[in-house]
């Protein structure tokens, strides 16, 4: 046996009633609602420095999991190692949720305290 699944109703403006026009004819005029679908809340992802990570790893990582270059994420690097802390990316909230993960598991997995949360952007 076969289960549709049974699609959310449709939520409609009431028709709104015939108008008798100065021709005798009877007209209905439908009003178009403006759009009000916002852009998704975006998130960055931020990483922080430590003392023990190597940068080779840091670069690495951020080529890997953000899709940077090696000179782009050279310089990511060295701004989070010199700041503090630094953007890989900006990314809808499941995506940079995902990415921590990654950074995450893969610091986990080689042993290094690496670390990276992801923050509403604004
Ligand atoms: N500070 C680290 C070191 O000197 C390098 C590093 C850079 C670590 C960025 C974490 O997010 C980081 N080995």
């Amino acid at each position: 046996m076969d289960f549709m699944a049974t699609p959310p109703p449709v939520k409609r403006p009431p028709v709104p009633a015939p108008v008798r026009q100065p021709d005798g004819e009877d007209a209905v005029v439908l009003e178009r609602k403006p759009q009000k679908t916002k852009p998704p809340q975006m998130y960055q992802v931020v990483m922080l420095n430590d003392d023990y990570t190597p940068m080779e790893f840091v670069v690495v990582v951020i080529q890997e999991f953000f899709s940077k270059d090696r000179e782009t994420a050279t310089q990511i690097m060295l701004k989070i190692h010199l700041d503090g802390k630094g953007v890989c990316g900006v990314y809808p909230r499941d995506i940079a949720a995902t990415k921590v993960d990654q950074v995450l598991g893969a610091a986990r997995e080689a042993g290094h305290p690496l670390q990276c949360v992801s923050e509403p952007v604004e």
